[in-house]
């Protein structure tokens, strides 16, 4: 099929993060995409070489030559009225779906697959993705979960000029502005630690802090995104944000804290403590506690704990995790199912007799 995925990049990275790892997973599984977006500087670093089968165009409010059998829409970004009323002549329609924000909050099974009517005449689909059966699921490269077997990270970091020495351990930190460094620097430092920061917020908050004894800081350039992924498998512990890194860390199932993306009315607290629900279920309380605790203070909703919850542990705790995870809906296939179900409707015969 052939797929037109919009974009906007309201801030930061993850919009486009997630849209292009959407995209070329759909033409990684044989799938054409458009990929049209307002702001596609970043795939510079992310994706330099592209993809095959996936064709990125800047964002524009000329008519298409063309749509595709399937739009998404990301994060509810509208596409251009032109490009609305060209869906609106296609026969067949195309299928149309707002894919969401993630999110571990109830209202996502509610809300992942209802329909929107359209003053066009179409229907918008919301897409959910999720952590549970009944939400969309999340991105899993096909073959990702195996080439991270065997997969030699201090080996990866060396051959970078990343690696920690033998005696530290090592730790990436991708932020935004995080009022917790001061306080979490001196606990990372209880042991040698590399500490890998990403650009940004990480790096500028980092150079004007005083490092404890025992913290080394290496200050990384942008990375591919396979490359990213990598570097969160290599590390003992990754501090992470937003969306997509958010789910990248998951997969590499190491010990993990998720800055949020903090909103103003307060509701990302919420979400987080959704997230932390899943995600401690059935842990053994005083390691769940702590968990909880170091995730919500690094966002600013806790006091600050004593110590870093005993890394081991911490790891069992997202390995059990991400194996549920694997075992749960994975986004692509269920974006491909739920589109072909949308087509076997629009393309049956009505009942007989009107209706
Ligand atoms: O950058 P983010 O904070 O992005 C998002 C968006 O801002 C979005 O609007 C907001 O709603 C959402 O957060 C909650 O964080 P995220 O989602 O982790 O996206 C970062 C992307 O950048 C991700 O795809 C990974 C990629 N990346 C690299 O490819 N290389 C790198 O070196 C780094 C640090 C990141």
């Amino acid at each position: 099929m052939r797929w037109d995925i919009f974009c906007r990049v309201v801030d930061n990275h993850g919009d486009l993060g997630f849209c292009w790892r959407l995209a070329a997973e759909l033409a990684a599984r044989g799938e054409r995409v458009r990929l049209w977006v307002d702001d596609a500087r970043a795939l510079a670093w992310m994706a330099p070489a592209g993809a095959a089968g996936v064709q990125v165009q800047p964002w524009t409010e000329a008519a298409p030559d063309r749509v595709g059998e399937v739009v998404v829409e990301a994060f509810g970004c509208d596409p251009p009225p032109a490009f609305v009323q060209a869906m609106a002549r296609r026969q067949p329609p195309p299928v149309w779906l707002n894919l969401e924000y993630l999110s571990a909050e109830d209202y996502v099974e509610r809300s992942h697959g209802l329909p929107s009517p359209q003053a066009c005449g179409l229907v918008k689909w919301f897409f959910y993705p999720g952590f549970t059966t009944r939400t969309g699921g999340l991105l899993l490269e096909r073959g990702l979960l195996q080439s991270m077997e065997g997969f030699d990270g201090r080996a990866w970091l060396a051959a970078r000029g990343w690696a920690p020495a033998a005696h530290e351990r090592v730790c990436s930190l991708f932020c935004y502005a995080q009022a917790a460094l001061p306080a979490w620097l001196p606990l990372l430092a209880r042991r040698p630690t590399l500490l890998l920061a990403a650009p940004g917020p990480a790096q500028r908050q980092l150079r004007a802090l005083e490092k404890p004894e025992h913290l080394r800081v290496l200050e990384l350039p942008w990375l591919e995104q396979r490359d990213f992924d990598r570097l969160l498998w290599s590390c003992d512990l990754n501090a992470v944000r937003g969306e997509d890194s958010f789910v990248r860390a998951q997969w590499a199932a190491r010990p993990m804290l998720w800055q949020i993306y903090p909103q103003h009315d307060g509701v990302h607290a919420g979400k987080l403590q959704a997230w932390l629900d899943l995600l401690l279920h059935g842990v053994d309380a005083p390691l769940a506690g702590e968990i909880r605790r170091m995730n919500l203070a690094w966002n600013g909703l806790a006091a600050w704990p004593p110590a870093l919850p005993p890394l081991p542990a911490w790891e069992s705790v997202l390995a059990a995790w991400r194996a549920r995870l694997a075992a749960g809906p994975e986004l692509v296939e269920q974006l491909l199912a739920f589109v072909a179900r949308k087509h076997a409707g629009a393309a049956r015969p009505p009942p007989a007799g009107g209706r």
